[in-house]
């Protein structure tokens, strides 16, 4: 997309740079006046469809990746009944969010080419999402990895929950045992 806002403006130049050689001398005068009114109104329209597709880049929902604010985390948290959930807390998801993704939806890991974690539960392709290259894998939560990276957490959420279910916890998160387990967590809903 950048490339394109670069190159509009030099392909527009050019264009009406042909146009004002194309005429001779007495004619450069109307035809200056002609693209300024009427001829350069492409360019007009040009640079509109340029910026409209940089913009429709830069915004379309659910392709792009975005970090989450903790207390926006929090909020879904609490939403989507997370507290008490598998006996655990919001707080102790938070951190595990914290520490699996930093909050990035569109977190990816390559764990030396055998298997991949995907957004910000840091979801794994060998048993919980397919990716198309990871051989044997269970999907258990019936996606494709590629959904676990888009800024719609809905369907993280739902392949989360299954995760925590079947291990009746949050064992299978690495950084969950790391830093979370049976640490003090009130920070992470502080405030919220
Ligand atoms: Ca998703």
């Amino acid at each position: 997309m950048s490339q394109l806002a670069i190159l509009l403006p030099a392909g527009i130049k050019g264009w009406c740079w042909q146009s004002w050689q194309t005429e001779s001398s007495r004619q450069r005068a109307k035809v200056a006046l002609a693209l300024l009114r009427r001829d350069c109104s492409m360019t007009k329209s040009i640079l509109f469809f340029g910026f409209l597709l940089v913009f429709l880049g830069l915004t379309l929902p659910g392709t792009q990746g975005r970090k989450i604010p903790r207390c926006e985390l929090v909020k879904i948290l609490r939403k989507h009944n997370f507290q008490g959930f598998v006996g655990k807390t919001v707080a102790d998801w938070v951190c595990l969010v914290k520490h699996e993704s930093d909050y990035d939806t569109h977190a990816f890991n390559d764990n030396g080419g055998k298997s991949r974690d995907y957004g910000i539960f840091q979801i794994n392709s060998k048993y919980w999402c397919d990716d198309g290259k990871t051989p044997g894998t269970s999907n258990t939560c019936r996606i494709n990895c590629s959904k676990l990276r888009d800024d719609n957490i809905e369907d993280d959420i739902r392949c989360a929950k299954i995760i925590a279910k079947q291990a009746h916890g949050l064992t299978p998160w690495v950084a969950w045992n790391k830093y979370c387990k049976g640490k003090k967590l009130d920070s992470y809903v502080k405030g919220c």
